[in-house]
């Protein structure tokens, strides 16, 4: 592989020189040109009131305030967290909505009845004899309380072991509200409230636990019950999924409310028609981002590629629209857009962007929304200039969809020929315990300019199969898993010959595509539950976490959610908190002893996966004993 690359993915190296050719900019630019300030590169820049904005160095120790440099990283940290755990859990809130609106003859249905009446049975919400909308709105209330309710704890899943709880009362760390949890993250941030590291990472590890065993969770299994819960599918991955001769539909963002309507829309005999009558064979949909795995884990939607590649689908020139919700859209889309004839349309009030066209999608009338929507785009075909197409000839086959029923299902199926299903984890346990797997690894999060683009995940992944340790992927990470073919069957031949038999005979890829990024909760689901079924707390198990290419606010509340929830986690990318002695300690150390997981940082996937190994093996020791 040529060191100057920026990608281990051919269809971006190849766009990055039409960029260059056709003399448009992308991240990778911006990136040569930028500076980073290191004062923000070490969290020690403070802007939270306008006294400053204070910078420590040693000459100037503290801020105006009297603020320390560990008082201002914790600070920066927390905010941080909340901005992801807001992201989330508004995110899941929307859903709820979505739920709540949800009627027989409406557009939104429920698709997964059984799992509607396991949670409503949960929350103890009558079911007999009830209409199954009436329980289904019950049910999205009960969840939006969630949110603001004044008084008492979260409710948390059934999958949590009683030990981790126990952890977190001890601690003092047991999620409220989520929305209550954001707010006091911004009041304790706000000048002259809290300046002590410890305290502030304690509001920090609380309000990520709000996001992932709170919005996320809600976000996950209400989408499974409106839109159904993910089962194995095939599929293809990169940008050479676009089509010459059809009407290309990027889908990008995150919300499956918008993209399971445009999945609908696009399928509407009259559009179809549109699309013929405009000169074009059909049209294609293809993914990116998360909501790239919303819909291939739904309906095998082609995923286009992940963040780093979102202005590479405009430069191929084969794209009529790019169609984005919520989160982790780059706002340079629109100037890119400009150059070529793709429209950018934004459809959510709170992801407005200037130069996008944007036509709110209305959830009320949710279908009629994604029609018009999807008009714009094939009246656009039209305009596509053919001189300016290069679509690469670079995909890969994948299966995607590894929902936590869908693992239980297919291990029941193979492993126990369906003849004494155990409808649990067991067999994915006795496989751990038997050391048949030396463990799992959940590798997830984003791209980021800073990582040669794909290089993190993909170089600790295959590190990790061919070390026996089964890998669960969510987000960006497993787009750039579906590209690199690792979530092909196929690609049991770099599995160790443990992992590699277990595939086989379970008929699954080695790594499996468990969604997207509030997915992660699908993770703690089945982390939580071979926790339970072992009778041991999570840190016990051979267990790990990493985010080789992290770079987003969502990103850190998930690494602190995790770690709280007992799962070591690697970063590859380096937090901006190294400017705060007692909160890198507290981090990469004390955790360990309070919450029974810490953050490792390590930029090189090879020695971060050596870690992983080491680490994973001093835990079956102790499982051993
Ligand atoms: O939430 S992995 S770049 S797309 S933040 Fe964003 Fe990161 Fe991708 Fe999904 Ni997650």
């Amino acid at each position: 592989m040529d060191e100057k690359l920026l990608s281990i993915d051919n269809a971006t190296n190849e766009l990055i020189k039409k960029a260059q050719t056709d003399g448009v900019e992308t991240i990778w630019d911006r990136k040569a040109n930028m500076k980073p300030c290191p004062m923000g590169e070490k969290g020690i820049c403070c802007r939270i009131c306008t006294m400053g904005p204070c910078r420590i160095t040693p000459k100037t120790p503290r801020g105006l305030c009297g603020a320390t440099a560990d008082v201002i990283v914790s600070r920066n940290f927390a905010r941080m967290v909340a901005g992801g755990a807001a992201a989330h859990s508004d995110h899941g809130r929307d859903i709820a909505h979505v739920l709540h609106m949800a009627s027989k003859d409406g557009n939104y249905k429920v698709r997964d009845e059984a799992k509607l009446i396991k949670l409503a049975k949960r929350w103890e919400i009558t079911t007999e004899g009830r209409d199954i909308y009436d329980v289904a709105h019950e049910v999205a209330e009960f969840a939006l309380n969630q949110f603001g309710k004044p008084f008492g704890n979260l409710e948390l899943p059934p999958s949590l072991p009683e030990q981790r709880k126990k952890v977190w009362e001890d601690l003092n760390i047991v999620p409220r509200a989520i929305d209550r949890e954001v707010v006091t993250i911004m009041h304790s941030t706000h000048v002259g409230c809290t300046a002590d590291a410890d305290s502030m990472l304690d509001i920090s590890t609380r309000t990520a636990l709000s996001d992932g065993w709170g919005g996320s969770y809600i976000a996950t299994e209400l989408s499974d019950i409106l839109f159904g819960t993910p089962i194995p599918r095939e599929t293809e991955a990169n940008l050479g999924v676009l089509e010459e001769n059809q009407v290309n539909i990027v889908l990008h963002g995150h919300e499956p409310s918008l993209s399971e309507m445009i999945v609908l829309a696009a399928e509407d005999p009259e559009l179809v028609a549109l699309a013929k009558e405009v000169g074009a064979d059909g049209i294609n949909l293809a993914g990116m981002c998360c909501t790239a795995n919303e819909v291939t884990m739904r309906h095998g939607v082609k995923i286009a590629g992940n963040f780093a590649q979102q202005e590479l689908a405009i430069l191929t020139g084969a794209v009529e629209a790019v169609i984005v919700d919520v989160q982790c859209i780059f706002p340079a889309l629109a100037p890119l857009a400009d150059c070529y004839h793709t429209k950018f349309i934004t459809t959510s009030p709170k992801a407005r962007i200037t130069g996008a066209t944007h036509l709110e999608f209305d959830e009320e009338k949710a279908y009629d929304s994604a029609k018009s929507i999807v008009r714009e785009a094939i009246l656009n075909f039209k305009n596509r200039d053919n001189k300016k197409v290069f679509i690469p000839q670079t995909k890969n086959h994948a299966t995607v969809g590894y929902s936590v029923d869908a693992i239980v299902n297919q291990l029941d199926t193979v492993v126990n020929s369906q003849i004494d299903p155990t409808g649990t984890v067991k067999p994915l346990a006795d496989c751990i315990t038997s050391g048949v797997l030396r463990g799992a690894a959940g590798v997830v999060g984003c791209n980021n300019p800073k990582v040669k683009h794909d290089y993190g995940h993909i170089e600790l992944i295959k590190e990790l199969i061919k070390n026996d340790v089964i890998v669960v992927v969510t987000g960006c990470s497993a787009q750039a898993c579906a590209k690199a073919g690792l979530l092909s069957k196929d690609a049991r031949r770099l599995a160790g010959k443990g992992l590699a038999t277990v595939c086989e005979l379970v008929d699954i890829p080695p790594v499996l595509h468990m969604g997207s990024c509030v997915d992660i909760s699908r993770i703690l689901e089945l982390v939580g539950e071979v926790a339970k079924y072992l009778n041991v707390d999570i840190p016990q198990l051979p267990v790990v976490g990493a985010a080789p290419e992290w770079m987003s606010e969502k990103a850190v509340s998930i690494g602190t959610y995790v770690v709280a929830s007992g799962i070591d986690t690697w970063l590859g990318v380096v937090p901006p908190v190294t400017g705060g002695p007692r909160v890198l300690e507290i981090l990469t150390n004390e955790m360990e002893n309070t919450l029974g997981a810490k953050f490792f940082v390590e930029p090189d996937p090879v020695k971060a996966a050596g870690q992983i190994i080491e680490r994973i093996e001093q835990k079956r020791k102790a499982l051993e004993e």
